[in-house]
């Protein structure tokens, strides 16, 4: 849409690396000097989304907000990277109504692959249930249906990640 920046929205669990690409793929947004803003669900929640849990309506109520947050942004010109689970397809339905250039990117990875790298050593802390309704392990994850683009962090390398986001920007929202 005219004067709208793209909404890029990183989907995935937890380790899948949406975060990792999101900050690659906004360098190389940056030295094509465009503005950009990346809202990572992780850091919201330590403000504006501050207080929200994972139930079911806190994770929906995280999305909403963050959606908020990038249509602004997006109408006024600035492409918008969400990395942020958003683990329902009613959310992200909600996101691409909210949002006239929403851009669905599946990051794909095995859970068992995220599962071993464990960064943060939060599947452990599932696993052992010191952390309830983890993604992935004991709350769900729904696969998008159709993204736009599906990442494979597993089998490709990040520079081949960040390559096929741009390649995807260049065909089909260059503005
Ligand atoms: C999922 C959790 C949970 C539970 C804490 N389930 O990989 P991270 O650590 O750095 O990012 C995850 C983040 C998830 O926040 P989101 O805002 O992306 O989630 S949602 O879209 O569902 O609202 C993870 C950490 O918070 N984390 N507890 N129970 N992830």
């Amino acid at each position: 849409k005219n004067g709208y920046g793209s909404v890029l929205w990183f989907t995935g669990l937890s380790g899948a690396g949406k975060t990792t690409t999101a900050k690659a793929v906004e360098k190389k947004l940056l030295e094509r000097g465009r503005r950009v803003e990346l809202l990572d669900g992780d850091e919201l929640r330590a403000t504006v989304c501050k207080g929200l849990g994972f139930s079911m309506e806190d994770r929906f109520e995280n999305i909403r907000r963050i959606s908020y947050i990038a249509n602004l942004l997006s109408r006024n010109g600035v492409d918008v990277l969400v990395s942020a689970i958003s683990p329902y397809k009613a959310m992200r339905e909600y996101a691409k109504e909210q949002i006239p250039t929403f851009v669905e990117i599946y990051v794909k990875c095995p859970l068992h692959v995220c599962e071993m790298r464990d960064v943060k050593g939060l599947y452990a802390k599932a696993r052992s249930g010191e952390i309830t309704r983890f993604t992935g392990v004991s709350d769900p994850y729904e696969e998008p249906d159709n993204p736009a683009i599906t990442l494979c962090t597993s089998t490709s390398t990040p520079e081949q990640n960040v390559d096929q986001v741009l390649a995807w920007i260049d065909v089909n929202a260059s503005t």
